[in-house]
């Protein structure tokens, strides 16, 4: 409880938009309708709606009812000048909140996570303070420092000191417990929290973090040009052919030919012997080899990309060989867009990145910005917005935070090699017993980005990290689960902590 609020006295303080909760529970008293945290969602919607908080208009409705998802009450405001945040608020509050992140450049509001509502917690969204249906452009960083330095790592506190004020206007009391959950961006906003605002979460999951911006948007560039170099294209049978070249080396090295690489150290290049698979003379000679330009898109894509900026060195490990880069939702959609690398989703990202963060020109050729490094004081600029590398995570830590980090081990987004750097780096940082003692890191085979995949993909962190927070129970092995369309169950196997693997 004094964390939590020496936490919000400081984001307050710092913000001076929103006043502090003390100020809040003062003015309670004024208002005739008794509230507690025993308030139906609509006992809150009631009292939360058209309710103005320091200039923002709330709008609060009920939502019904659905066969997906318990009633919830929707409360949606704004704060100056464009950040939108959408609060749902259970039928049975659990006196928790749970801050759910975005993904890619944001601009929308996330959908409601299902599973946490149910369980009673309060749920907080945003925009991170730009609109863009895509969610996939930075053209919000041009000309809006402001917005910028939001999508960086001020949108959350800036939303949790809303958030907290506004619990206690429907409860009479904020969450004894706050819980972050993301992955992708949400994952490097989870880490970013972690690093900058250390005593605003209790908990956090981050999962397959993108939390090295400036590396691993320098190391898609070097891919999509890879692969719209002339003889580059890396269509879906190539993507097969690579696939089924590195199962037979390396499937069966966990003990269970299951499509799964799960001794990942165990398959190493010597094992995987990619020149095997060399056409004649490097030329094109059809789907049963790759050309020389077609094994370059897979060097590159393994390689490890240092990029120099005034300020130090910006990392990006290589991307593990899986052997499931037959995935057209994993490799072909993230590194060589199924043959059309235009259509990736590391062109996409990279092409934004370039003109709006480093050329500075929304006519800018992406692929022709080259090397990525030729402005490095750009490259320190977006980092000192995006990257959540600080290793040094020993506030959250000594304040009582716990943090468990996940990631897919096939995933073709973000490369698990470097999330397995930077916890080494952490571990090295903290020292091993806090480590120990406060984090936690899993890596789920054949899982893709945030899901999917031919792994098991899916495990309950919040669950997991809850009954740490609360009855200091550490996790240990956890179950990873598949599951079809459907939803029965497909497969399970043990998630590990990393660097252990099922076998
Ligand atoms: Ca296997």
């Amino acid at each position: 409880m004094i964390r939590r609020t020496a936490a919000l006295a400081l984001v307050v303080s710092g913000l001076g938009a929103w006043p502090a909760v003390a100020q809040v529970t003062a003015e309670r008293a004024d208002r005739d309708k008794p509230i507690s945290s025993a308030a139906s969602a609509a006992d809150v919607c009631a009292a939360l709606s058209n309710r103005v908080i320091d200039g923002s208009r709330l709008a609060a409705d009920l939502v019904p009812a659905t066969a997906a998802a318990p009633v919830y009450c929707r409360v949606r405001g704004t704060i100056a000048p464009r950040l939108n945040f959408e609060i749902r608020l259970p039928q049975h509050w659990n006196r928790k909140l749970y801050y759910g992140g975005g993904g890619g450049y944001n601009g929308v509001i996330p959908e409601l996570v299902v599973a946490p509502l149910k369980q009673g917690y309060a749920q907080v969204v945003s925009d991170s303070g730009h609109q863009d249906p895509t969610g996939m452009s930075a053209a919000f960083v041009q000309n809006d420092p402001a917005a910028a330095r939001l999508f960086g790592s001020e949108a959350v506190p800036t939303v949790m000191a809303a958030t907290l004020q506004i619990l206690t206007e429907a409860y009479g009391a904020p969450p004894s417990k706050s819980y972050f959950e993301g992955c992708s961006t949400g994952g490097r906003e989870a880490l970013m929290a972690v690093q900058r605002n250390p005593g605003l979460f209790d908990g956090v999951i981050a999962r397959a973090p993108a939390f090295n911006w400036v590396g691993f948007m320098g190391a898609f560039q070097a891919t999509a040009r890879a692969a719209a170099a002339p003889g580059g294209s890396f269509g879906p049978a190539k993507a097969a052919l690579l696939a089924r070249h590195v199962r037979a080396a390396c499937d069966g090295l966990d003990g269970l030919i299951d499509g799964v690489v799960a001794n990942r150290d165990a398959c190493t290049a010597e094992q995987i012997g990619l020149g095997t698979l060399r056409c004649a003379d490097g030329a094109d000679l059809g789907d049963a080899c790759l050309s020389d330009a077609q094994l370059t898109v897979v060097k590159t894509w393994t390689a490890d990309h240092v990029f120099q900026g005034l300020r130090g060195i910006y990392l990006s490990k290589g991307y593990p060989l899986s052997g499931n880069e037959d995935d057209p939702a994993g490799f072909g959609l993230w590194a060589t867009g199924n043959g059309d690398v235009r259509q990736s989703g590391y062109f996409v990202m990279q092409d934004s990145t370039v003109k709006y963060y480093l050329a500075k020109d929304p006519n800018a050729d992406s692929l022709a910005y080259a090397p990525w490094d030729r402005n490095p004081q750009a490259l320190d600029a977006m980092a000192a917005l995006n990257d959540a590398t600080d290793p040094d995570i020993r506030a959250f830590i000594d304040g009582g935070g716990k943090l468990i980090v996940w990631q897919g081990g096939s995933d073709a987004a973000l490369s698990v090699a470097s999330t397995i750097d930077y916890m080494v780096q952490m571990t090295q940082a903290v020292g091993p017993e806090r480590a120990a003692d406060s984090t936690r890191f899993y890596v789920a085979p054949g899982a893709n980005h945030c899901g999917g995949g031919a792994g098991p993909d899916q495990t309950d962190l919040l669950d997991t990290l809850d009954r740490w927070v609360m009855d200091e129970t550490a996790p240990g092995v956890l179950l990873a689960e598949k599951f079809d369309p459907q939803g029965a169950r497909e497969r399970s196997l043990p998630l590990c902590l990393f660097p252990q693997y099922p076998r």
